[in-house]
């Protein structure tokens, strides 16, 4: 059975937890449109992050790749509309190193466009009453490194769509009062997103993005 990579990130930035490899472990085995999915976790470190995700690539063949990281603070479910060639970390990563206006792929092009159809994405979560919008921005720290990396991988494999989705805090998290969502309904959000991805050819129009 062909396969879909659905990859998570460890927990960052002194996070004990991280939803996004939560519903990777969560969706990995199950089967999506006639796709086995295969979920994994990479770690948040510039460099091994993307080493991880070629390995993987190398290793399962998958016909479609969705990474998903978390954004802490966001209200949405986020399809990232553009990945851009920049290492500028905030804050350090779980090695230590904290990148300044590097680019990741030397020479390489500015930007990537995500694959995914996003806007079919933010059109099926929404019917399902899910919080979700089009983000303009993956950030310049390991997701977009991860997001970059990605789409550089996929550059000459034709027919194999990938993208990155950042999601919400869970509950648990949201100590600030920042907004969340919980663990079940964003695990069923990225398996439509999948389903959707695997069965939908030209993405819709409709509007249906943040300001970043
Ligand atoms: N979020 C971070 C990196 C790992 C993650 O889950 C980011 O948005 O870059």
């Amino acid at each position: 059975m062909k396969t879909v990579l659905v990859t998570g990130f460890e927990p960052f930035g002194g996070e004990l937890r991280n939803p996004s490899q939560e519903i990777a472990r969560a969706l990995d085995g199950r089967v999506i449109a006639g796709r086995r999915v295969v979920g994994a976790v990479l770690p948040c470190v510039f460099g091994a992050s993307i080493a991880e995700l070629n390995k993987l690539l190398r290793e399962h063949r998958p016909s479609l790749v969705l990474c998903l990281g978390q954004a802490g603070g966001r209200a949405e479910i986020t399809p990232e509309r553009v990945a851009i060639n920049v290492d500028d970390a905030r804050l350090a990563d779980n090695a230590g190193a904290q990148p300044l206006d590097r680019p990741i792929v030397r020479g390489g092009p500015a930007a990537y466009w995500s694959t995914l159809p996003i806007k079919a994405i933010v059109r099926a979560l929404q019917r399902r009453g899910v919080l979700v919008a089009v983000s303009q921005t993956a950030g310049t720290f390991v997701c977009n490194h991860v997001f970059y990396g990605l789409m550089h991988a996929l550059r000459r494999r034709r027919g194999v769509r990938g993208g990155f989705i950042h999601v919400p805090f869970v509950p648990e998290q949201a100590t600030r009062g920042q907004p969340s969502l919980p663990l079940a309904t964003m695990t069923e959000a990225v398996a439509l997103a999948v389903e959707t991805a695997l069965t939908t050819r030209r993405d819709a129009r409709l509007p249906g993005g943040r300001e970043s």
